[in-house]
């Protein structure tokens, strides 16, 4: 534990040092100036370090030039110096003194000439409130980090690590009134694995699920839209919502998934459709209107979706 006495007065320094010695505590700095003291503390850095240079300051309160609760309000004023414990040293007991020296952000006090079980006390009291402040301190760092995963954790699905449906229903309603309010057409599109269910029952689960990941994967290197969400919308349905494009660039999308996908080549023995796993995908855009709901834009793709299936599967349906 470093200390850091602040007086003007040599003999005053140099009895609390020898005080501070005789209690245990020999990491002791000392300086003549409230200046020095701002100065060794940092305060006029451009960048001040997050680690204190000492663990607490005996502030004198009377000194020339700067007296003490002057330079505590200087020490408050730097964020990374607000918890350091400052205990003032003085003779005079004054309640206005008091009063000025608590609202600058004094710790503590204690009063000349020092009685050395009563500094002992008190110095020790300082210290227990710094740590008591360190932990609750990172306590609350620790917490923000654990909000921070716990909210990517709550939007984020698990097996393929794209956004999931509690994300993409969010993000569904914000775009739609964004899209509301800026007259911007919004896209989006349903894609569903054809028959799925024979893939699994051929392959397994395992297979299966890779399967999911690797179209999952091959959805997300399709769409280079800024601000485009893709998402697994619930088992082997997939749904991109695209503010700001229109029907010609949702097709377009559409298209290049369905390229992209027959080039993965997953082997579907069974499949009615291909060889291969194939999607099929329904596909709505509109400019929102204040008379609609984005859940009947969900509906229309859902329509759109349906109908790619009754055509034969492995299209798209706009
Ligand atoms: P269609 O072409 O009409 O879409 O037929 P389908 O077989 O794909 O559709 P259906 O809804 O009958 O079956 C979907 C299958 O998707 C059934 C289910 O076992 C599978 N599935 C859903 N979620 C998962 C998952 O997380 N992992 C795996 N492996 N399979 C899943
Ligand atoms: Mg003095
Ligand atoms: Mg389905
Ligand atoms: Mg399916």
């Amino acid at each position: 534990m470093k200390i850091l006495i602040v007086d003007d007065s040599e003999i005053a320094r140099h009895s609390l040092e020898m005080l501070l010695h005789a209690i245990g505590y020999t990491d002791v700095l000392s300086c003549s100036s409230a200046h020095d003291a701002l100065n060794l503390l940092g305060v006029f850095d451009k960048i001040v370090s997050e680690n204190s240079p000492v663990d607490l300051v005996l502030m004198d309160v009377m000194m020339p030039e700067m007296n003490g609760i002057d330079a505590i309000s200087h020490i408050r004023a730097v964020h990374q110096l607000k918890d350091i414990p400052i205990i003032m040293v003085s003779i005079s007991g004054e309640v206005s003194f008091l009063e000025r020296a608590f609202a600058a952000g004094a710790t503590d006090f204690i009063s000349k000439p020092i009685n050395a079980i009563e500094l002992s006390a008190r110095v020790r009291a300082a210290f227990r409130l710094k740590m008591e402040m360190d932990i609750r301190k990172e306590r609350e760092q620790q917490l923000e980090v654990l909000n921070r995963t716990l909210e990517v954790m709550c939007n984020i699905d698990n097996l393929t690590g794209i956004a999931n449906r509690r994300c993409f229903d969010e993000t569904l309603v914000n775009e739609w009134e964004d899209a509301l309010r800026s007259r911007q057409p919004l896209s989006m599109l349903l894609i569903d694995i054809d028959v799925f269910k024979e893939f699994n029952d051929t392959y397994g689960h395992v297979e299966g699920d890779a399967c999911l990941q690797q179209v999952a994967k091959a959805l997300r290197d399709c769409v280079d839209a800024p601000g485009a969400c893709t998402a697994r919308f619930g088992g082997e349905e997939f749904v991109i919502l695209l503010p700001s494009a229109d029907q010609i660039s949702a097709e377009k999308l559409a298209a290049s998934i369905h390229a992209k996908i027959a080039h993965l080549q997953i082997l579907h023995s069974v499949s009615k459709v291909e060889n291969f796993v194939t999607v099929s995908i329904g596909v709505v855009s509109v400019v929102p209107e204040s008379s609609a709901k984005s859940l009947d834009m969900l509906k229309a793709a859902d329509n759109a979706l349906y109908a790619a299936k009754q055509q034969g599967r492995n299209r798209t349906v706009i």
